[in-house]
């Protein structure tokens, strides 16, 4: 399998499952700031021109970060990255659903891409504070979620992995100070030799 991914995009999560996993893959980076992501070798394989995208053995592509982790989790049963039950693995839907809709799509693109909300330059800061205030309000809201938690859904998930993502962007891109429930999360999470070996192909520091 390759996973097409961007060094420090949300696909880092994928890069932490497929870790986690311990397979073999193959990463490939891509380079947004050349644009490959729009180039025909990319966009033939994923015309979204998003990461994170899978490549998988018989050639079909996955695209969507839940899809993907979904595929991952049910396609490895062994490594139990999702809980057996119907309300764990509802619970862990449900959560990465947040992460990767609201907290991510609406919050920090805001944050990072503010042209795509609002074609005027003026609006942008505006559309900045905006992003920031659902960010916030996203983490805050995972923060009471995670009260006594070791991981999102009992023991290790995929709504880790995404949670990590908003992790790290929160503390490393926007320099906050995450909710303390998090900042517990994202340290146990950092402290897991796939995550460090994740990072350290990505060449990025948590
Ligand atoms: N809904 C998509 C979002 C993926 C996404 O927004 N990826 C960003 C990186 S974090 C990307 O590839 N952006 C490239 C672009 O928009 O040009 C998913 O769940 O995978």
């Amino acid at each position: 399998m390759k996973l097409l991914y961007s060094p420090g995009a949300c696909s880092v999560g994928i890069h932490v499952l497929m870790e986690e996993i311990g397979k073999p893959y193959e990463a490939q980076a891509v380079n947004f700031r050349e644009r490959e992501q729009y180039q025909p070798a990319f966009t033939e394989k994923n015309p979204k021109s998003k990461v994170p995208t899978l490549v998988r053995d018989d050639g079909s592509v996955l695209t969507e970060f839940p899809a993907i982790a979904f595929w991952l989790a049910r396609s490895n049963p062994e490594k139990k990255l999702l809980p057996d039950d119907a309300e764990g693995q509802a619970r862990a839907l449900e959560a990465m659903d947040y992460v990767v809709a609201t907290i991510h799509m609406q919050g920090f693109t805001r944050i990072f891409r503010p042209e795509r909300f609002a074609p005027s330059a003026s609006d942008h800061d505006a559309v900045k504070a905006q992003g920031r205030e659902i960010f916030e309000k996203g983490l805050a809201l995972l923060d009471k979620q995670m009260a006594g938690k070791e991981y999102v859904a009992g023991a290790f998930s995929i709504a880790d992995a995404a949670l990590f993502y908003v992790e790290f962007w929160g503390s490393a891109r926007l320099k906050m100070e995450l909710p303390p429930n998090l900042k517990a999360h994202y340290q146990r999470m950092l402290a897991r030799p796939a995550v460090q070996r994740v990072l350290k192909e990505e060449g990025l520091q948590g």
